[in-house]
Parts: C-alpha cells; sequence; structure tokens
C-alpha cells in the first residue's frame, strides 16, 4: 500500500514555527481531521489536523522542530477508500487541511487554530493585541478544548507544567475549586438530553463535520452571549432586477454571473460606512470603530458554512463584487478558502435569496455586531396611493448585537439598504 505523505498546511503569515506537541505516534490508526501536531508562535496555539486517512508509519517532526507551510509532518499509510487519494494512488504529497491562524492564546474561549471556522476565524484576537494576562496563558489546544468544556476560565489557572504549561490536572482542581462552577452552569442550564434514538426507530449516526462542531460552537457561545435584537424590511427591487436583466448578457460575455447579492453586498458597504456603531466591535469596555469596509458571504458548502470576506467593498463596482464572490463560493465549496480569505470582516450578509424562504433571524457573527440575512425576492401587491401595483420585493432580516447598536439606528441602517436597493441612483452618489 502507498504511503502518503501529510505536509504542514498554509498557516497564514507564519513561518518556523515550533512544534510543541505531537498528538499520534508510529502506529496509529488516524483519521482525516484527527489533530497530529499543535504549533506555537509567539502569538496563536494552533492545532494541525490530518488531511489523510490510515496508519502511521514515519513522523517527520519532533517537539521542539521549527516548521513552515509544505514541511512533511508525518507519512500514513492509506486505509483503502479512506482518503480522496485513494489508497493505491502513488506516494503524494498531501498538504493537511488549511487552517486559520487565530490569536489562541488572546481569549480563554479562542479555540485552538485548526479548530477555527470560517465563522470564527476572523472572529478573534485578530487584530487585536492580546492583554498581558491572555499572553501568560500557556496551553495546548487540547487543554483550551478541556477548558472551555468545563467552562474554566484559563486565566486563572496557574499552570504547574513545563514553562507554567498549564496541564489537565490543573482545569480539572480549579474547576473542583469553584465547586464545578462554570459560564455554563451560570446561566443554570439543563444538561443535553442524551437519548437512545434507535429504540424510536432506525438510525445512522455520523461524526458531525469539524466545521460544523467549530460554528457550532461559535454560534452557541454567540447566541447566548449576544442580546440580539432583529428587524424585517422589505426593498423594493423592481428597478435593480430590470437594469440587472438588462446587464446580464453583457456581464456574462465579461465572464461574470450577475445575481442580486454583490448589489446587496454594495448597498450594505455603502451603508456601513454611514452607521459606525454597526461597523464596530466590542471589546471588553472598548468600542473599536472601523475605517474600513470588509463584508462577509456566507457561503453553503456540503460541510458547513464558510464565511469569505470580500475586502474594502465600499470601493469596488458592481462587476468586481460579483467577479470576487463567485471565486470566493467556488473556493469556498472546493474548501480552499485561506486563513486571510476569512479574516477581517465586518459585517456578514447571509443569503437564502437562490433557496426560498420569506424572513429568518440571522445570528451575528461576533466580534461583528451586525449580519443581514436575504430571503427570495417576490413580486408583491404594494400601494402606490390609488392602486396596488405589483413590485418585486427584496426581505431583508437584520440582526444586531444590541449593546452595540440601537434600536433606531440599526431600523435606519435597514432603511437605509433598502433604499439603495430601491434606487441604484442612491448607490452611485
Ligand atoms: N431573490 C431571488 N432570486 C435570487 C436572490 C434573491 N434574493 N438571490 C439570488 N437569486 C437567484 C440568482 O439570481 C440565481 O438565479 P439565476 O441563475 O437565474 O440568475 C439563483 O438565485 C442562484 O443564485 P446563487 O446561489 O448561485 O448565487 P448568489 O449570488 O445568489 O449566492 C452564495 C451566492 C454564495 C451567497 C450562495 O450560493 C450561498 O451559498 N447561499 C447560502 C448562504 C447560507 O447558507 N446562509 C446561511 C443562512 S442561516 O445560517
Amino acid at each position: 500500500m502507498a504511503l502518503q505523505e501529510v505536509r504542514v498546511p498554509d498557516i497564514g503569515e507564519y513561518s518556523n514555527v515550533s512544534v510543541i506537541e505531537i498528538t499520534v505516534k508510529v502506529g496509529d490508526t488516524i483519521k482525516e481531521e484527527t489533530p497530529l501536531i499543535t504549533l506555537e508562535t509567539d502569538k496563536a496555539t494552533m492545532e494541525i489536523p490530518s488531511s489523510a486517512a490510515g496508519v502511521v508509519k514515519e513522523i517527520a517532526v519532533k517537539v521542539g522542530s521549527k516548521v513552515s507551510k509544505g514541511d512533511l509532518i508525518l507519512k500514513v499509510e492509506g486505509a483503502a477508500g479512506a482518503s480522496p487519494m485513494g489508497a493505491d494512488a502513488p506516494a503524494e504529497k498531501k498538504a493537511a487541511a488549511p487552517v486559520a491562524p487565530a490569536a489562541a492564546t488572546s481569549t480563554l474561549t479562542s479555540p485552538p487554530v485548526g479548530e477555527v471556522s470560517a465563522r470564527q476565524s476572523r472572529a478573534e484576537g485578530e487584530g487585536v493585541k492580546p492583554s498581558s494576562d491572555a499572553e501568560a496563558i500557556y496551553a495546548s489546544p487540547a487543554i483550551r478544548r478541556f477548558a472551555r468544556e468545563m467552562g474554566v476560565d484559563l486565566s486563572r489557572v496557574q499552570g504547574s507544567g513545563r514553562k507554567g504549561r498549564i496541564t489537565e490536572e490543573d482545569v480539572k482542581q480549579l474547576f473542583k475549586g469553584t465547586g464545578g462552577s462554570s459560564v455554563g452552569a451560570g446561566l443554570n442550564l439543563l444538561a443535553d438530553p442524551v437519548v437512545d434514538f434507535a429504540k424510536f426507530g432506525e438510525v445512522d449516526v455520523q461524526p458531525l463535520s469539524r466545521i460544523k462542531k467549530i460554528s457550532g460552537a461559535n454560534l452557541a457561545r454567540n447566541w447566548v452571549k449576544i442580546p440580539h435584537i432583529s428587524f424585517f424590511e422589505d426593498a423594493d427591487i423592481t428597478a435593480l432586477e430590470e437594469f440587472r436583466a438588462d446587464k446580464k448578457a453583457e456581464a456574462e460575455k465579461a465572464g461574470v454571473k450577475l445575481t442580486p447579492v454583490p448589489f446587496i453586498v454594495k448597498a450594505v458597504a455603502k451603508a456601513l460606512a454611514k452607521f459606525p456603531n454597526v461597523n464596530s466591535s466590542l471589546q471588553g469596555d472598548s468600542q473599536v470603530f472601523k475605517k474600513y469596509v470588509h463584508v462577509g458571504v456566507a457561503v453553503d458548502t456540503p460541510n458547513g458554512l464558510m464565511v469569505p470576506v470580500i475586502k474594502n467593498a465600499d470601493q469596488k463596482g458592481i462587476y468586481q463584487l460579483a467577479r470576487e464572490l463567485a471565486e470566493f463560493a467556488a473556493k469556498a465549496k472546493d474548501g480552499k478558502l485561506t486563513a486571510a480569505d476569512m479574516q477581517g470582516g465586518c459585517f456578514t450578509i447571509s443569503s437564502l435569496g437562490g433557496i426560498g424562504t420569506q424572513y429568518f433571524t440571522p445570528i451575528v457573527n461576533m466580534p461583528e455586531v451586525a449580519i443581514l440575512g436575504i430571503s427570495k425576492a417576490q413580486m408583491k401587491p404594494v400601494y402606490d396611493g390609488q392602486g396596488f401595483v405589483p413590485r418585486l420585493m427584496l426581505p431583508l432580516s437584520l440582526s444586531v448585537d444590541h449593546r452595540a447598536v440601537d434600536g433606531a439606528e440599526a431600523g435606519r441602517f435597514v432603511v437605509t439598504v433598502a433604499k439603495y436597493l430601491s434606487d441604484l441612483r442612491e448607490l452611485i452618489l
């Protein structure tokens, strides 16, 4: 059986990064996504998951080795059909799945990089200087995950391991010392029900995909921590659709698929520049106002939701936005988005317009403070003062973090987006 080489994937801006932990050994049977090694920079720890399945035959790194993108981590003898490359493939070079670096040492809840999702990859620490307390936290991703599950604040744990590294025992001790109290327990929530579904009929149990696991944890955190408030508005896009239909053939010749989404990105970007509270983030006792406008667009992929970010969307034309969106959607669906593609977002657009639905309540994507859901445009009778006329109405659903954005301001924001979409002339002013 041929050996597959698993190499260090794209780890963003980092190179010559120290290996601080090797979590597999020769002879182990691993799956795709099994964590292999942990890397540590001065800013972040990252867990590198495997991109191949099979039996570990050789490990090419040691604790203390310095590695960069493309370096060999280990060789795996593949299980038949276990990997997209196939067990019978000749010895191949394969990078571990791309990981999105994050300042994992900067906050208690930051997940290890190998766990960072599209939603999360830009969610924590990025562009934020870690506090000195946070900088002092030395814990591997496995320990961070364990602490998160226990609801233990790592900044309160005294590490007893080498160079003050926090061990599992340290976390357990603090957990016991607090009488088992935790962030989750503070909410006095019931434990999740554990049900033997097979008692009621046939079932098929599948492990959650990595992206689902990560985004699930982030969604739950965002849902619980953010006081959401949602607003619904219809934009009259009759004229926009006429314009789009006129331009569709020309756009196709230019290699662009012109859907309503790039227009929405443009309208949102323009509105964000006018509403600083919506284009902000909360950091402790501060509010960070961004002078740039980077808009994330949620993309549905077979493995879960990814959020690539269109940078400086306010400065781009509709064709360019459409082109970038199509490129990002294709990359997301092929699992090829890089960390940089998903970082820096100020706001997220989640479009179900190609699918249907009327309105929904999207969950704010921390550390952003607002998200816009788009549903399918439909012809509706609209009263124009004399009678009902058929107009194409686009349902907009805005959720905001009420701590950062007042209700009135959020209302004005969504009404402004609707105004821009209803009258394209407003977009060029
Ligand atoms: N109303 C009516 N039709 C719409 C529409 C809307 N709001 N938005 C898009 N459409 C149409 C498009 O014009 C296209 O039709 P044509 O091919 O006839 O022009 C069709 O729907 C399909 O569009 P698309 O999905 O291929 O492209 P898009 O630019 O609309 O969207 C993307 C791109 C990446 C946003 C989309 O593919 C996607 O992944 N959406 C899912 C996002 C998601 O899951 N969000 C989560 C919600 S809750 O967590």
